[in-house]
């Protein structure tokens, strides 16, 4: 494989309007608000990388405004005009860069991208998966106004044929909620997600969980701080699964060792990106660590790009990946990514991601463009 190298970066603000309003722990929104990542060669050749920070520092760190601030002065500088070998080089390059896992998994997925594309094979195969695996859809399920609003989304969803129903919960909105979808779906693949919303004094409340087999217990305390999920661990039956806390292979190699978890969802947006993705599934699948993929409301393009990550052998959950159509009126990829009726997503055969992005929608929902070109 030949070396390629970068000598235009072009960078975008979206907004589009998601189909209904998210809400969490940490805060509710009816837009997906974020940077798009193209990188290009001398030869016209090109990328593209969705960013997953937001417009707010409530979910980790990381926004849009210090994204941007990161990409422009100091990654774009790092990678212009560089020969890069393989996608791999990438985390190298920003290696003397401390944190900012968003902004670097932007430029990095996009050269992974665009490695698939000069090879002409599916993203999933530059990657080193099987791009013949049927991934398994999941679904996760905001904050509702009542309990019969939470029992027709998860009817709903069930009814398209979801694999498993993650809630979003938090103090005051968890014990009720699983307790009223059990009584209906007594034995639907079930888990809850509480976005850092407790304390380990609250032990009492997430050991009150056990009695309703969920599959997992997502992030239930601080999203800095495994050393506390450890100390809860013991203390439940329900496997913990740890999102916000990994940030990285070693942060995945640490929480592990000290039992802080016995699931990780991966992000490669929030661990620096693909390579650093396949590291934590390797590592997971060394220890007996369960893995899924999980999702950040991705635009189609961030969207496809956890339909080729999982297809990695370690990816034995079904992930956060949904329909296109459950997010957006109109996706900015054609076609949209499809859930069948038994809750599994085919992985695209054309290069790269595979399908079509079209461009004249991603104008639409442009904001804000900045473009930087080697010296
Ligand atoms: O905690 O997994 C999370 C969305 C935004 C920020 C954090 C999370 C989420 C989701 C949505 O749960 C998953 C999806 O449908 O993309
Ligand atoms: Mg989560």
């Amino acid at each position: 494989m030949s070396a390629i190298t970068i000598s235009r970066i072009e960078v975008r603000h979206l907004r589009m309007p998601l189909r209904f309003r998210f809400e969490t722990s940490f805060g509710a929104t009816s837009e997906k608000s974020f940077l798009l990542l193209q990188v290009f060669t001398n030869d016209g050749s090109w990328g593209v990388g969705e960013c997953v920070a937001e417009d707010h520092p409530y979910y980790l760190p990381e926004t849009n405004g210090t994204v941007l601030h990161v990409l422009r002065d100091f990654l774009a500088p790092l990678i212009l005009g560089r020969s890069l070998a393989s996608p791999e080089d990438v985390s190298t390059l920003f290696g003397g860069i401390r944190g900012h896992q968003m902004a670097k998994a932007a430029v990095e997925m996009a050269v992974w991208d665009l490695f698939a594309r000069t090879r002409g094979e599916p993203l999933a195969r530059t990657l080193g998966g099987d791009p013949s695996r049927a991934v398994e859809a999941g679904v996760s399920i905001g904050l509702q106004p009542d309990i019969p609003a939470l029992m027709s989304r998860v009817a709903a969803e069930i009814a398209a044929g979801y694999r498993r129903i993650k809630i979003k919960i938090k103090p005051g909105h968890d014990i009720d909620l699983v307790r009223a979808i059990r009584a209906e779906f007594p034995s639907i693949p079930l888990m809850v997600d509480a976005n850092s919303a407790y304390e380990i004094a609250q032990a009492n409340i997430l050991r009150a969980f056990d009695d309703f087999h969920l599959m997992m217990i997502e992030q239930p305390l601080a999203w800095d701080d495994t050393i506390q999920h450890a100390r809860l661990q013991p203390m439940l039956k329900t496997p913990i699964c740890l999102d916000e806390s990994i940030t990285s292979a070693e942060a995945a190699e640490s929480a592990i060792s000290i039992g802080a978890c016995r699931i990780i969802n991966i992000k490669a947006g929030r661990v620096g990106g693909l390579a650093s993705s396949k590291r934590i599934q390797a590592l997971c699948a060394r220890n007996g660590i369960a893995v899924w993929c999980g999702g950040m409301l991705e635009s189609g393009i961030g969207r496809l790009a956890n339909v080729h990550l999982q297809s990695l052998p370690g990816f034995t959950l079904p992930g956060d990946t949904s329909a296109s159509a459950r997010y957006f009126d109109e996706d900015l990829i054609e076609p949209g990514v499809e859930v069948s009726k038994d809750g599994l997503i085919r992985i695209p055969e054309g290069a790269g991601l595979g399908h079509e992005i079209v461009w004249s929608r991603v104008d639409g929902a442009t904001r804000h463009r900045e473009v930087w070109s080697a010296a």
